[in-house]
Order: structure tokens, then C-alpha cells, then sequence
């Protein structure tokens, strides 16, 4: 072998004129990838050889795997009214969907009702809106909860939320017992990357717990939580980043279970996982494995003596950044390669994206052609056949040794430091992950990152594809209407005495939050009503806007372009008497500030002064900060489509407070039919998906300049 290897050798350097080793790729998890992987490579792999559905999983958590039943397609919607998500789960279940899977819209999300004057531009925009057990029995009209498993999507407003479906279940002729399906339930990736948090980390562990025990004990059929680190992909995070904090909450969480005096094996099989599937195909399968070894390595520490207590079952979405504006009919491909490599790696139930989720809600065209992706996985591939088929192969079960070794020194890293509560709430992963998300935006930005369509083969032209616009005026007012009515028709004291009683377990926790918010939930107390008894007894969580600095100065340093962007904003800066300042703004309740964090840290690194604005802003908040920091541009990221209804108000904001001088600029998530609309309402600029970072500070230093001439 070692011959054949130094053959090779001189075989590659001739064709490459090069030392092969100059073909290692060094991905952003700072694994070195190499041009060839052989059976040495596998010697001292000592993961290698088990079998599937036996410890510790790695070659997954079934024996038959999809040979036996493939993975449930599970695609996640909702938007606008119950009744419109409602008819679209039908039709999808009847055109070949297996689970149902809701989104609802952030105002639901961080528990306002929809006449919460904080939400108006948030009502049924990403999501749908839901308000009460009416809506969610509206929601599953017609679909029965007894066989169709239902996955929520919810965090912050995750006691209201579950015991509404629980009421809704009732009121369908379905008993707890019998509800099968998973609520999200993960708050820690709250805390750090997806921010649809509510209260301080302390209590929101506890209504985890709360809600494990419940589930435990009544509803055996139901995961009690979706341990995501899908999210954390989504906000910038390494492979080895998504994994490592992944699990570290997982271990997290079976502790807080404990602590509430359970059995491991009670709930710990109850547990399932959500991961991001990117572009890195081979790495991405190879994580999934991983993930599943060291779940059982965790697990094992708490002794159980169910088998299933010690497996890992997860969920799968491709990813939702590898999606691009541009030449959106590329992202078709793209999901179909993440598809297959989720299904490669063994995950339990998989989403596939729609080609212009870059830019909006799906269609219903291509909301079928995303279901489409994975029936054709399943019955025209073959790849159903035979389980953990990348088994073996030198090159993937190496990476999936690396994978699993450099995540557990970060799972021992923050083991070392006191635990995920503990590390999240001193800033840790999320500071390593925002740093992670600005490396690979410089290096898209630099083009040393390709993107097929973005920065490489960009079209001249692009066709504008239909999207779905939702009407969120028109939403809001029926959601309003029904909670009147709502409000009218139900016994107030009733209501009353339910939130009461809830309001007093959350202050002494003798008894379990989600039974009282079930009791609260029959007599129609509001999913906003609910929301605000917790919000008494734990208030709300305010992150600190943070910025991380020096990764566009370090990695652009020395090119002429950007030393040139850099000394014309010393220039501006000595006309000006100080730095030009910028807020960057997030307004209502859009809480991805990936692309904020970027723009801030990029424009601070080539000589803006930065004021990070705080999330869930209103449009007068805002202002107010703008005017008291005497900014000369706010930069408004919108990534939940609330644009058309915040940006306006912005600028009317600044307007009333006199400074209409300050130039407002858009980024984030702008389709590019409302670029008008917004031109004409007294933006200056939009930068859609796929700008350029200096590009947009060149720009916006062009518009600070020609303010200054006239
Ligand atoms: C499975 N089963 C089998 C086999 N495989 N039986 C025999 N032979 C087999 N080979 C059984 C299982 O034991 C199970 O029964 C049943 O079939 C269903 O299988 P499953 O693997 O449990 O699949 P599923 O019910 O789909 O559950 C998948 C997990 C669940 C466990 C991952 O948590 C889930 O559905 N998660 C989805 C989460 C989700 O959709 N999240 C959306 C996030 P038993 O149950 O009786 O054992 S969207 C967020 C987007 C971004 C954002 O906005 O936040």
C-alpha cells in the first residue's frame, strides 16, 4: 500500500504540477479535506463496523431503516389565516405529504395576539396567525389528529401554543393520549441565533421541563421537543458548530428533565433532533452519523435502560441560505443535492426548500415541486433500498471521525465552562457563531466562496418569477374580529380564574404550567393572554446588541479596493468631524439578524461608527435611537416581509421627529417587486439577497456624499 501510495503520489504531482498536497481543501470547520482517501486512512477508526438500529446508532437509529419505512415528508407551511394554511395541508397530504408541519407568524411566535399594537406589520406574514383554540381548530379541520402527525414549530409562545392544539385535539374527539407529532420546544438556539424567545433563560428552561414531564406523563405518542440546530446553520454556524451546541443542549435539557424528578427512560425517547443539510454533500451525511454517536455517548452518562433512550431520530430541512435570488431555478437543484445528502446521512423526516424561498412564501407551484424532490427520492433513486449506503467508504466515515472528535472538544469545551444555560447566556456560542457567519460572507463577498449565479455566471438579465404576496391587512382584521368575538362569547370568570391559577404555578412552580394553560386554553383565554400571565411572573428577555469586528478588515486588508473604500470614508470622516454613523435597525418582530450582525460588522470594520439597534423594534423606537444618536443613515434588515408595512412608517417616524435628512436604506429579504414601492415611500436604497457587503457601503457612502454636495 505504501508504495502504491508514493505512486500515486507522482502520479498526481505530474498531472497538477504541483504537490498534491496543495489540493486540500481546508473547509470552514477547518477540516482538511484531502484530494484521496484510502484504507489507511481508516486504520485506528475505531467508530467503524457497527450495525443499524444497535448502539450506538451511528448507521441509524432502526434496523431496516428506509427499507423497512422511508422517512415521513414532512414539509413545513403556513401563512396568512388558519383557514388558508388549513386547504393547504389538505391538498398537500392528498398530493403525497406524510406529516404536517406549521409555521406560524412571529407575532404568534412571540405571543401577541394580532390587535397587539407591536405586530402590525407581523400578523400572518411568515406564518400563520393564530390567536386562540378556535384558530388551531380551524387549523386541522378535517385532518385527524389520531393519524396525521403534526409538527409545531414554536419556542416562545410554546405553552399556549401546545395547549391549544391539545384543546383542539379534544374538541376534534382526539384524547392527548393519542396526538402524535413534535413541538419544537428549544429554547436555548433561541437565546442564541433564532430569537423568538420570550423570557430570560431561567424560566424558559423551566417551561422546557414543564413541558417534557407533561408529555411524559400524558401524551406518549408526542416528542416533547425538536433540539435544533438547524437554526444555528442558518445564523452562520460550522458544521462542527451546529453539531457540538446542538447536542450540548440536548445533555442540557435531560438534565432539566431530571431535576423535575423524572426517569430518563420516561422521556428520554421522546427526544428528537432538527438539522440543517447545506451544500458540503458528503460532509452533511457525514454529520448526521456523527450526530447519532455521540447522542448515545451523551446518554449513556444518564444510564438508561431502554435502547431507544439512547437514540438519536432527527428531523432534516435543506438549507435556507444556500438559496439564492438569483437564478432562482438553481435552488431546485441545489435542494435536491441537500435532499439526497439528509437522506444519505439517515435522517427521520425530512423538508424540502421551494426555489423561491430566497425571496418569499412558496407557491403552490413551487411548493410541489419542492414535495416532488423528495417522491422522487423515495420511489424512482433506489436509494431507499439499503440502509447507511455510504458505509465503508474511506472518505466518509473519516470525515464522520472528524466530525464527531472536533465536536465533542466543543461539547467538552462548554462542559468545561458550566453548561449550555450557562455558556449561552455569557454569549459564547452565539459570539463564535457570528464570527463564523462573517468569514463565510467575506469569503462569498471575495468570491473564494462560489456561488453558481451570485458572485460567478451571474445572469445579465434576470426574469422576474412569480410570488405569493399575503395581504396582512385584510388577515389582521379578521384575526381581530374573531378574537371580539371570542372575547364576547366565552365565560370571563372562567378565563380569568384559569390565567390566575396559571400565573401562580409560574411564580411558585407547584404544579406543571402547560396543565393550567390547558385548563386556560378550554375556557378560550387568548394565546396573548397567556403569554402576558408569564410575562408577569418571569418578564421579558432583552438581548444586548453585540458586534463582532475585524474579520472584512482582516480578510480584505491590503486590497487596493477596499483601502480605497477605507480612505474615502476617512475622507467623509474629517468633512463630517467624526466617523458617519449608522443604525442598523431590526423592526417588529423579525428576530434573524444574521445579515444585520454582517452588514454591522463589515461597515464598522471599513470605518462607519455602528449603532446596533435592539431587536423588535417599533418604527418609533427606532427613530427615537436614530435621532438621539444623531445617525446620518439607518439600515433596516427585514427578513420576515414586513417591509412594505415597517419601512414607510420609518421613515414617517423620522419625518415627525425632524430628521428626514437621515437616508433610509432596506436590506435583507426584499422581493424585487417592492423595490418601487419602497423607492416611493422615501427609502433611498434596497439591497436585496446576494449584495455584495462593500458594494452596499459603497453605495450608501455614494448617498452620504451627495447629501453633503447639495
Ligand atoms: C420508523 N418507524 C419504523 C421504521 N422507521 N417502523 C418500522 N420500521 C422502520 N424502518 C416507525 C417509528 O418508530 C415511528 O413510530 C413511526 O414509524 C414514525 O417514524 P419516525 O421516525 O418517528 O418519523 P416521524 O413520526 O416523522 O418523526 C420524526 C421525528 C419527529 C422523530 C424527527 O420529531 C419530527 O417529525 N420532527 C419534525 C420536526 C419539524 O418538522 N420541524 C420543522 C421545523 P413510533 O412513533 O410509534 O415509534 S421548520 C423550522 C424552519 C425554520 C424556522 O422558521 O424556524
Amino acid at each position: 500500500m505504501a508504495d502504491e501510495l508514493e505512486h500515486w503520489r507522482a502520479l498526481a504531482e505530474r498531472e497538477v504540477k504541483a504537490d498534491p498536497d496543495t489540493l486540500t481543501w481546508r473547509t470552514s470547520e477547518g477540516i482538511d479535506v484531502k484530494p484521496l482517501y484510502t484504507a489507511q486512512d481508516l486504520e485506528g477508526n475505531d467508530y467503524l463496523g457497527g450495525l443499524p438500529g444497535q448502539r450506538p446508532f451511528l448507521r441509524g437509529p432502526r434496523a431496516t431503516m428506509y427499507a423497512g419505512r422511508p422517512w415521513t415528508i414532512r414539509q413545513y407551511a403556513g401563512f396568512s389565516t388558519a383557514a388558508a394554511s388549513n386547504a393547504f395541508y389538505r391538498k398537500a397530504l392528498a398530493a403525497g405529504q406524510q406529516g404536517v408541519s406549521v409555521a406560524f407568524d412571529l407575532a404568534t411566535h412571540r405571543g401577541y395576539d394580532s390587535d397587539h399594537p407591536r405586530v402590525e406589520g407581523d400578523v400572518g406574514k411568515a406564518g400563520v396567525a393564530i390567536d386562540s383554540v378556535e384558530d388551531m381548530k380551524i387549523l386541522f379541520e378535517g385532518i385527524p389528529l389520531d393519524k396525521v402527525s403534526v409538527s409545531m414549530t414554536m419556542n416562545g409562545a410554546v405553552i399556549p401554543i401546545l395547549a391549544s392544539f391539545i384543546v383542539a385535539g379534544e374538541e376534534q374527539g382526539v384524547r392527548r393520549a393519542q396526538l402524535s407529532g413534535t413541538i419544537q420546544n428549544d429554547v436555548l438556539k433561541e437565546f442564541m441565533v433564532r430569537n423568538t424567545y420570550i423570557y430570560p433563560p431561567e424560566p424558559s428552561m423551566r417551561i422546557v421541563a414543564d413541558i417534557i414531564e407533561y408529555t411524559a406523563q400524558e401524551m406518549p405518542k408526542f416528542n416533547s421537543i425538536s433540539i435544533s440546530g438547524y437554526h444555528m446553520q442558518e445564523a452562520g454556524a460550522t458544521l462542527v458548530q451546529e453539531l457540538a451546541f446542538t447536542l450540548a443542549d440536548g445533555r442540557e435539557y435531560v438534565r432539566a428533565a431530571l431535576k423535575k424528578g423524572l426517569d430518563v427512560d420516561d422521556f428520554a425517547g421522546r427526544l428528537s433532533f432538527f438539522f440543517a443539510i447545506g451544500m458540503n454533500f458528503f460532509m452533511e451525511a457525514a454529520k448526521l452519523r456523527a450526530a447519532r454517536l455521540l447522542w448515545t455517548r451523551i446518554m449513556e452518562e444518564f444510564q438508561p435502560k431502554k435502547a431507544s433512550s439512547l437514540m438519536l431520530r432527527t428531523h432534516c430541512q435543506t438549507s435556507g441560505v444556500s438559496l439564492q435570488e438569483q437564478d432562482p431555478y438553481n435552488n431546485i437543484v441545489r435542494t435536491a443535492f441537500e435532499a439526497m445528502s439528509a437522506v444519505l446521512g439517515g435522517t427521520q423526516s425530512l423538508h424540502t426548500n421551494s426555489f423561491d424561498e430566497a425571496i418569499a412564501l412558496p407557491t403552490e407551484f413551487s411548493a410541489r415541486i419542492a414535495r416532488n424532490t423528495q417522491l422522487i427520492l423515495q420511489h424512482e433513486t433506489g436509494v431507499t433500498k439499503v440502509v447507511d449506503p455510504l458505509a465503508g467508504s474511506y472518505y466518509v466515515e473519516s470525515l464522520t471521525k472528524e466530525l464527531a472528535d472536533a465536536a465533542w472538544a466543543l461539547i467538552e469545551e462548554v462542559e468545561a465552562r458550566g453548561g449550555m444555560t450557562k455558556a449561552v447566556i455569557e454569549g459564547l456560542p452565539k459570539r463564535l457563531i457570528e464570527e463564523a457567519a462573517t468569514r463565510r460572507q467575506a469569503a462569498v463577498d471575495r468570491g473564494d466562496d462560489v456561488i453558481v449565479g451570485v458572485n460567478r455566471y451571474r445572469l445579465e438579465n434576470e426574469d422576474q418569477i412569480d410570488i405569493l404576496d399575503i395581504d396582512n391587512k385584510a388577515v389582521r382584521e379578521a384575526q381581530v374580529k374573531r378574537l371580539d368575538q371570542i372575547r364576547r362569547q366565552r365565560d370571563p370568570l372562567r378565563a380569568e380564574t384559569a390565567l390566575a391559577n396559571l400565573e401562580k404555578i409560574a411564580r411558585t412552580g407547584e404544579a406543571n404550567m402547560l396543565a393550567a394553560a390547558v385548563e386556560a386554553a378550554r375556557a378560550r383565554a387568548s394565546v396573548g393572554e397567556v403569554s402576558d400571565v408569564l410575562r408577569r411572573a418571569f418578564g421579558d428577555h432583552a438581548a444586548a446588541p453585540r458586534v463582532v469586528r475585524n474579520i472584512y478588515g482582516k480578510s480584505y486588508s491590503g486590497e487596493p479596493e477596499y483601502e480605497t473604500l477605507v480612505a474615502r470614508l476617512e475622507e467623509l470622516a474629517a468633512s463630517l468631524g467624526g466617523k458617519p454613523r449608522i443604525m442598523v435597525a431590526k423592526l417588529g418582530q423579525d428576530g434573524h439578524d444574521r445579515g444585520a450582525k454582517v452588514i454591522a460588522s463589515a461597515f464598522g470594520d471599513v470605518g462607519f461608527e455602528v449603532i446596533a439597534g435592539a431587536l423588535f423594534q417599533t418604527p418609533d423606537e427606532a427613530a427615537d435611537l436614530a435621532v438621539k444618536s444623531r445617525v446620518q443613515v439607518v439600515g433596516m434588515s427585514s427578513l420576515a416581509a414586513g417591509h412594505k408595512t415597517l419601512a414607510p412608517q420609518l421613515v414617517e417616524a423620522l419625518r415627525a421627529r425632524g430628521a428626514s435628512d437621515v437616508v433610509v436604506v432596506v436590506g435583507g429579504v426584499i422581493p424585487r417587486q417592492d423595490y418601487q414601492f419602497l423607492l416611493n415611500h422615501g427609502v433611498a436604497a434596497v439591497f436585496g439577497p446576494g449584495t455584495n457587503v462593500l458594494d452596499a457601503a459603497r453605495r450608501v457612502l455614494d448617498l452620504l456624499e451627495g447629501r453633503r454636495r447639495n
